[in-house]
């Protein structure tokens, strides 16, 4: 588990010198670490994005949990038990991360039980059909591996060596999610439909998980200066689009906007609008699914106090044990 440094020992005791120190590491593309002195706007915005990011890993097993006990096939169940167990990990390495920034994990988790602090808007839609699952994996691990990538490159060192392990794991996420809807694809009619369905129902939340647009985007501008983020919102979206159309050809689905088109000045495909009240919406707790998963998370964590409980009490036994020898040692 991560030490929490606490606020005390953030304190800028470093003065100017801290904050020439910090410009010049962000100029040289150096990277910020936890002892290091930096804006408290700074600290800020990465504890906003860092738990954001790990309370969407969190939730995010919610959408899939769902479906371990009905994959298809023993080999299907043990593939997504995996993947949902990576997707636990990764909220872990997030939050230990965050706390390098002195804020506690508790207080992290009460501002995302509470419903203050936001995660992806992606994990408040439901997965009512088993291809669900591939689009899942296909959609939204391949939007979170162009969205993430970059962040391996973020200037804040933990963040950024918390995102190459991520990274690797995604990317073995968004193709066993191309696998299983290709193994639908080669299928049944019915099997054929599903997967389109599925598709249909995930490509443009999907779009969405890059955030609003870039003139919409309150935060990308600093973060982009302070290099934590390395491309806009419209950027990523964009190589996203480029990304899909020639895996869907492959697949031989249909992504569902009549206006992707490739545009040979710009070397990019162009594509339609999105409906951006509905992410507004979904955000605001309308989703689909925002009240259940909520509701989940809070009865896990209250299921798991005991576990907390016990963790906490071998902590302090140990403690008290190494106290104790201490003396003997010596
Ligand atoms: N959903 O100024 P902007 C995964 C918020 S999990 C909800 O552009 P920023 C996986 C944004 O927070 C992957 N909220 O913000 C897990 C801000 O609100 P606040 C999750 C969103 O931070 C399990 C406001 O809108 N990935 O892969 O510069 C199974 C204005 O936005 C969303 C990450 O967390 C959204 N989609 O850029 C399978 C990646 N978009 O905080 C897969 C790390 C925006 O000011 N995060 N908002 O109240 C980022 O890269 C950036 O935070 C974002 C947003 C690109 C998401």
């Amino acid at each position: 588990m991560a030490t929490t440094v606490t606020r005390d020992t953030l304190d800028d005791t470093h003065g100017e010198a801290g904050r020439v120190r910090f410009d010049e590491l962000i100029a040289t593309d150096s990277r910020i670490e936890p002892t290091d002195w930096m804006p408290d706007a700074y600290r800020k915005t990465l504890v906003r994005q860092i738990s954001q990011h790990a309370h969407s890993e969190i939730i995010g097993m919610q959408p899939e949990g769902n479906w371990i006990t009905r994959a298809p096939s023993l080999k299907r169940k043990a593939i997504l038990m995996a993947k949902v167990q990576d997707e636990a990990g990764h909220g872990l390495y997030l939050y230990s991360a965050a706390q390098t920034l002195g804020t506690d994990r508790e207080e992290m988790f009460e501002q995302l039980l509470s419903g203050k602090a936001k995660y992806s808007s992606i994990f408040n839609y439901l997965t009512p059909t088993w291809a669900d699952m591939g689009s899942i994996g296909w959609l939204v691990d391949g939007a979170a591996i162009c969205n993430q990538v970059p962040l391996c490159r973020a200037s804040y060192g933990p963040y950024g060596r918390a995102m190459v392990r991520i990274c690797k794991e995604e990317s073995f996420h968004q193709r066993q999610g191309f696998e299983i809807l290709l193994a639908l694809m080669n299928g049944t009619d019915a099997q054929k439909k599903m997967a389109q369905e599925s598709v249909n129902r995930w490509y443009a939340p999907a779009l969405m998980m890059f955030g609003p647009p870039d003139d919409d985007s309150p935060n990308s501008k600093q973060s982009m200066d302070w290099k934590i983020k390395r491309f806009s919102n419209d950027e990523l979206r964009q190589r996203f689009v480029d990304m899909l159309v020639p895996q869907a050809e492959i697949l031989g689905i249909t992504l569902p906007d009549p206006d992707i088109k490739w545009n040979e000045e710009r070397g990019h495909y162009d594509f339609g609008e999105l409906d951006w009240s509905e992410f507004y919406d979904v955000l605001k707790g309308n989703g689909q699914a925002n009240t259940v998963r909520l509701a989940r998370r809070r009865a896990a964590h209250e299921n798991g106090a005991w576990v907390r409980e016990a963790a906490r009490a071998y902590a302090d036994k140990q403690a008290t044990l190494a106290a104790e020898l201490l003396p003997v040692a010596s």
